[in-house]
């Protein structure tokens, strides 16, 4: 097996924190990683069957007559991605049905098999051709997960077969590829594989063979099938090295982390050094010890690696609910605030963000997506192709802060920052300082920076100086400091106290009874849900050692408050802040920001579950009440109700001024990701 070092270090159980941290900051990228987050935006594009059928997973058994995207225009897609500034495009080859949008040698459950092109078409090749043209990169989803091969009669997934000795490329009758293999012109590899690990091998060859370079192998870790198979995911692994060695093996691979969400925002301290469980395998597959947490490498997790690997965070999001397209949501598609915001909280805290365009049953962007997409492209150009700071002088005031002169006053609202990555990651905290009214101010404060950090201002600020201080690195570090104006930036929403800030915002009414309703009264889901777990409204409820109280509100009145950045006042000292809070759909975390009457700020995460699916919630949030919540017309229950609570430390030495909810989503659908906070309290 062709092999190559994974940039990790061992951890020793005895480490100290300092020895820890030492240790962290000697990790380092592979040039491949560094490649991958320099492109910063990466599009996904789903397609397959379950655009004509209407589904968000499709059975595996789905009818095949129904896929013919008659107007098919791969070209289209590809012009608007570059043109809106991504790098590379990832189509869903395979997604968990099973069905190919290539033709496979290995499956009749293809396009093969389709009206399209009568049954001559190659999705693939024809995006692998237009990301050419406009030197798009591509990437390729094939889902492990196959329903079509769990369930057709000659399907091979946990059919419970031997490992065997196997060559791949497995040669099928008349195989077109048997001179070149036989003359190594392709090369053949030999494992001890069983059926399904065979058929997703010799898939995986087939995309890596046929269709140009392909720079990132998407490893979906979803599993609808209900069926237990084991994935060989170093043999994958090994073959992808082999074939592509400039792939990043994303999503369970070693190269690429999933954020832990899919609600597009990276956490607010996204570290690419990364505690990991155990002893990695040849590929330094293991996971994170904190994958889905919000902690994902602070000193407690660190406290529990068996190492640390260079594991940087991508950020699926798409750009409307669904991940396919879906006719009834094009009036739902984000809008260009939001995915200015989007793009603010993953490529500027450290991530990739990694867009999903959804193509229509045509097989073309549908006008909405395709009008936000230019809009998107040309904000970006506008608010971040042009560096403010560009022509300034950077020194050294004191150490360990890097001070920027501009030959005249510029006015801008977020300041960029960036490490060399290829040197590790650094920075645990920062300050920024600008230069007004012949003092500096300090304008913000922040942990994390990596290979980017967008760091907005809550108003633009005219200047010609400005400040940034490392407060704690685990090494010399000089980060590169960036000016920018962005027009999306939104102003902060700032309420008086909880009372005050509640709205109507993303909260449903109780006579729709189709969508998850979060009214508080009657049938409502937090209703039903509180009165469960003996919570009425106006009284208290004693969680944690905090106590709540709920609020008070009259009939028909909201009874709390959604999650979207607003910044609510909280007077008051503790060493905890509590929340009693539900999800709406994803599972969600992300942080809030207390600030205190000093000016310093500390992260509060909330976290709360998807309330789609079982689950447990992440660390350091907690169920107080589940149950099936009756969300539909005809009366049936498909989505447990959860009130949850989460807590936070807070510096019992200071005074809390304000808090600041994290943004989740619009609340405009039941699909989106939000977060419903139900009372804050201090202890
Ligand atoms: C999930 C899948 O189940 C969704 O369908 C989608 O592909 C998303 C990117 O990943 O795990």
């Amino acid at each position: 097996m062709t092999s190559e070092p994974f940039p990790r270090v061992a951890v020793d159980p005895g480490d100290s924190d300092d020895e820890l941290r030492r240790k962290a900051s000697t990790v380092r990228p592979t040039p491949r990683q560094v490649a991958w987050q320099r492109q910063e935006l990466v599009a996904f594009v789903h397609f397959g069957i379950n655009t004509f059928t209407g589904l968000e997973c499709g059975s595996g058994t789905d009818d095949l007559s129904l896929f013919d995207p008659v107007e098919l225009d791969c070209g289209q897609w590809a012009r608007s991605l570059a043109d809106a500034g991504f790098r590379s495009v990832i189509l869903t080859a395979k997604h968990h049905d099973g069905f190919c949008l290539w033709p496979s040698r290995y499956t009749a459950h293809s396009v093969a098999a389709t009206p399209w092109r009568a049954g001559r078409g190659d999705v693939v090749r024809e995006l692998a051709e237009a990301a050419r043209a406009v030197g798009l990169g591509l990437g390729v989803y094939l889902s492990p997960a196959d329903l079509h091969q769990t369930h057709a009669a000659d399907g091979c997934y946990g059919n419970g077969s031997p490992a065997v000795e196997t060559v791949i490329p497995t040669l099928v009758p008349g195989d077109d590829r048997a001179a070149r293999v036989e003359s190594g012109e392709l090369p053949s590899f030999t494992y001890v594989v069983d059926d399904y690990n065979r058929y997703y091998l010799n898939q995986l060859y087939e995309l890596l063979t046929e269709h140009g370079p392909v720079g990132e192998v998407w490893l979906d870790g979803a599993d609808p099938t209900a069926t237990k198979q084991h994935y060989d995911h170093d043999t994958w692994f090994s073959m992808v090295r082999a074939l592509a060695p400039d792939a990043t093996c994303a999503v369970g691979g070693p190269d690429v982390r999933w954020v832990g969400n899919e609600s597009g925002y990276a956490r607010y301290s996204e570290w690419s050094v990364v505690p990991m469980r155990d002893e990695p395998s040849e590929f330094g597959h293991t996971t994170a010890v904190a994958e889905e947490e919000h902690d994902l490498a602070g000193p407690a997790a660190m406290r529990r690696a068996g190492h640390f690997a260079w594991y940087p965070a991508e950020v699926d999001v798409s750009i409307r609910p669904g991940w396919f397209h879906h006719a009834s949501q094009d009036t739902a598609v984000k809008s260009l605030p939001r995915l200015m915001d989007l793009y603010r909280h993953s490529v500027g805290r450290n991530a990739v963000l990694l867009l999903n365009v959804p193509p229509d049953r045509r097989g073309r962007f549908a006008d909405p997506d395709l009008a936000r997409l230019t809009e998107f492209g040309r904000v970006l150009r506008e608010a971040y192709g042009v560096d403010l700071a560009a022509d300034a002088h950077t020194g050294e005031d004191v150490p360990d802060s890097v001070l920027v002169e501009l030959p005249q006053p510029r006015t801008f609202n977020v300041v960029g920052l960036s490490e060399d990555i290829r040197h590790g990651q650094l920075v645990e905290s920062f300050a920024v300082d600008v230069w007004l009214s012949g003092a500096w101010e300090r304008v913000a404060t922040g942990t994390t920076v990596g290979h980017k950090r967008l760091v907005s201002l809550p108003r633009p600020l005219t200047s010609h100086r400005l400040r940034v201080r490392v407060l704690a690195s685990r090494g010399a570090v000089r980060p590169d400091v960036s000016l920018m104006l962005d027009p999306t930036v939104p102003a902060p929403v700032v309420h008086d106290s909880f009372a005050a800030a509640r709205d109507s915002r993303g909260i449903s009414s109780d006579d729709a009874p189709g969508i998850a309703d979060l009214g508080g009264t009657g049938v409502s889901l937090s209703a039903q849900a509180l009165a469960a777990a003996g919570i009425v409204p106006g009284g208290p409820v004693a969680h944690g050692g905090l106590e709540f109280r709920w609020p008070d509100t009259a009939p028909g009145e909201p009874d709390n408050v959604r999650a979207d950045g607003q910044t609510i006042t909280m007077s008051g000292s503790g060493s905890r802040i509590g929340f009693l809070l539900l999800g709406t759909a994803d599972r969600s975390f992300g942080p809030g920001l207390a600030t205190y009457t000093d000016g310093s700020r500390q992260e509060i995460p909330l976290l709360a579950l998807d309330t789609l699916g079982e689950g447990d919630y992440p660390a350091g949030a907690h169920t107080i009440v589940s149950m099936p919540y009756h969300n539909r017309p005809d009366g049936r229950a498909d989505r447990p109700a959860r009130v949850g609570w989460c807590a936070a430390p807070l510096d019992p030495a200071r005074t809390l001024e304000s808090i600041t909810l994290p943004r989740y989503g619009e609340g405009t659908n039941p699909e989106e990701p939000g977060v419903h906070v139900f009372a804050v309290t201090l202890g």
